[in-house]
């Protein structure tokens, strides 16, 4: 692997588990707080840890670790190295996010900026959180554009030839994330900042949340995303198979990027001032955003059989034998997608109008998404980690690593199991989420949420230990002996003429992205704004 781009893609990882252990500790002490086993001391607030929990792992940890990977692939499979005009704007998109995700940082910890991760008006941070922000976005946006920059000079130079299906894959990531955060970008630049700084009075509530939820969706698949790209292209390589369908796989995508912008309002079905109808249209669209995934499952279920039945596995289930089950690079990614058949129907159940206003705001939400963000695409991340720093420092994995590396993700999923299976069952009860401890003067409600509370910071516990059991596996991989790591890319059954080019045609993919994105946010945004306004007090004009 080429020296500098190992750096570059280096620096992202470590910083990403940097992140994830500040974030592992603030996760720690908000679980013991909640459950009611533990103060803090010196002023510190719960909901100012809450903040730092949710932007360090969901936003930090995530984004560095996605560009990092990105990077490496598109590098190996693209050229087999960076041009060099793209490894600056990879540098360059760093140094940006790096000193705006500092300042978010300081900002939170300084205790003005305890927003949460959402940072929904009218909870205020002090402007510099958001001026971070901004530049974390702008900085995401310049990699963004380097990894679109090395796919044009791959296509340059391979006229008419279908590109790797990781570049494809890669350019679609980063497509979405650029179109998704154009609304994020508008809510800080043109609501937040300005408010917060005192040049305008008031803010559009309806309309800054509607930009953050536009922003918000899209953005758990720019999370999962990669950790599909491991799924499709990485896990075949290393069972020993082949990618099942390479045109399934990019059509997956596609659809992934046409239906998961429109469908933000499926984050506020409980709100006043979006019509049913548009809720109702947007719900539509979510359904369809399931589809990829179930597409997705479908490929994974056949890439796993054909495998076993060319190695000789019969019967019903006998292809389960002969998965490498003591690999942790397949084990850790597997257990991911073990899990995302709950959590993907606990989605569903999310997305269903009447079960919302169940679930809605309670613990069942923070369950839901400790088992996708961070149990299917974080424990997907470790697996990866298993052989990218070792690909990139040119070391290798070592049996004994590997072994740890078992241990970790077994420890994993039980204080998950502990901690999302009890958000998921008080949240039912209707313990809310987002709240400090208490009994709400021993409400016999709230006194039957308290085991759970306790059993979720057990669980909290345990996952404190695999953070740090990670990060120290992480720093051992560092330091594991020089050597050759190959870079696992699967390849396709079929051959490359049977992947239709259309799939690659991305201004009419863009094209469509943008109708139905205008289709459904057009007439609700015109209604928040003024001109449609029905007028009810439950909307504030600019
Ligand atoms: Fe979600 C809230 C709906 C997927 C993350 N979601 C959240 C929040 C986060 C989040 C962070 O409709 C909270 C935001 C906040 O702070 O308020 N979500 C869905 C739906 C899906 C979904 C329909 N969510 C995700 C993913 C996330 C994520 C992925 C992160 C990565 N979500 C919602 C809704 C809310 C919500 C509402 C708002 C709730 C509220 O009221 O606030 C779907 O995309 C899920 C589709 C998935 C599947 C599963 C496919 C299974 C596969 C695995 C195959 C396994 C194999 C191995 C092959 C249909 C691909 C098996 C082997 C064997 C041997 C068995």
């Amino acid at each position: 692997f080429d020296k500098k781009d190992g750096a570059l893609v280096l620096a992202h990882i470590l910083f990403a588990f940097f992140a994830l252990l500040l974030g592992g500790i603030a996760g720690l002490l908000q679980s013991v707080v909640r459950g009611g086993l533990y103060t803090l001391p010196g002023g510190i607030g719960y909901y100012q840890l809450l903040t730092a929990h949710g932007v360090l792992m969901a936003l930090v940890f995530t984004t560095y670790f996605i560009i990092g990977f990105l990077y490496s692939g598109v590098s190996s499979t693209m050229g087999g190295r960076l041009i060099p005009s793209v490894r600056r704007m990879g540098w360059t998109g760093y140094t940006l996010m790096t000193i705006g995700g500092l300042l978010v940082l300081v900002m939170i910890l300084l205790n003005k900026a305890s927003v949460l991760y959402t940072f929904y008006a009218p909870l205020k941070a002090s402007p510099y959180f958001y001026i971070g922000l901004a530049l974390v976005v702008v900085g995401s946006w310049i990699s963004g554009f380097g990894i679109f920059s090395q796919y044009i000079y791959w296509k340059k130079t391979h006229q008419g030839k279908l590109s790797p299906l990781f570049g494809f894959m890669a350019v679609m990531t980063m497509l979405l994330w650029q179109i998704a955060t154009i609304g994020v970008a508008i809510e800080v630049v043109v609501q937040l900042i300005p408010w917060s700084f005192g040049w305008t009075e008031t803010i559009n509530i309806m309309l800054s949340r509607t930009l953050f939820w536009y922003f918000g969706h899209p953005l758990v698949y720019f999370w999962l995303l990669p950790a599909y790209i491991c799924w499709y292209v990485i896990i075949p390589k290393i069972i020993g198979g082949k990618i099942y369908s390479d045109a399934l796989a990019r059509m997956s995508f596609v659809l992934l990027l046409l239906f998961s912008i429109p469908v933000g309002f499926h984050h506020q079905l409980m709100e006043p001032g979006i019509s049913p109808f548009w809720k109702f249209l947007q719900v539509v669209l979510t359904f369809m955003v399931v589809v990829p995934s179930l597409m997705t499952a479908f490929s994974l279920f056949a890439t796993f059989e054909l495998n076993g039945r060319r190695k000789g596995a019969t019967g019903l289930f006998g292809w389960l034998k002969v998965l490498p089950w003591s690999d942790v690079r397949f084990f850790a990614p597997f257990m991911g997608m073990l899990v995302f058949i709950p959590a993907g129907a606990g989605g569903i159940v999310n997305a269903s109008n009447q079960m919302n206003a169940v679930v809605h705001n309670t613990l069942w939400v923070t369950g839901h998404f400790h088992l996708t963000v961070a149990t299917s695409v974080a424990l997907t991340f470790f697996g990866m980690t298993y052989w990218l720093i070792p690909v990139v420092t040119n070391r290798v994995l070592t049996p004994a690593m590997n072994k740890q590396g078992i241990i970790q993700t077994l420890l994993w999923c039980v204080g998950m199991l502990f901690m999302s299976g009890s958000m998921h069952t008080v949240g039912l009860f209707g313990s809310p989420r987002r709240t400090a401890y208490t009994t709400y003067g021993d409400h016999p409600d709230a006194v039957l949420w308290m085991p759970y509370h306790v059993a979720m910071a057990i669980g909290g516990m345990i996952l404190f230990i695999a953070v740090l059991h990670i990060v120290w596996i992480v720093i051992s991989l560092l330091r594991s002996p020089k050597g050759v790591t190959e870079y696992p890319i699967g390849e396709s059954m079929e051959p490359e003429e049977a992947t239709p080019r259309y799939l690659e045609r991305w201004k009419l993919w863009i094209a469509i992205t943008v109708v139905l994105i205008l289709f459904a946010y057009t007439v609700p945004v015109l209604q928040m704004i003024g001109p449609m306004n029905p007028g009810s007090p439950g909307y504030v004009t600019w």
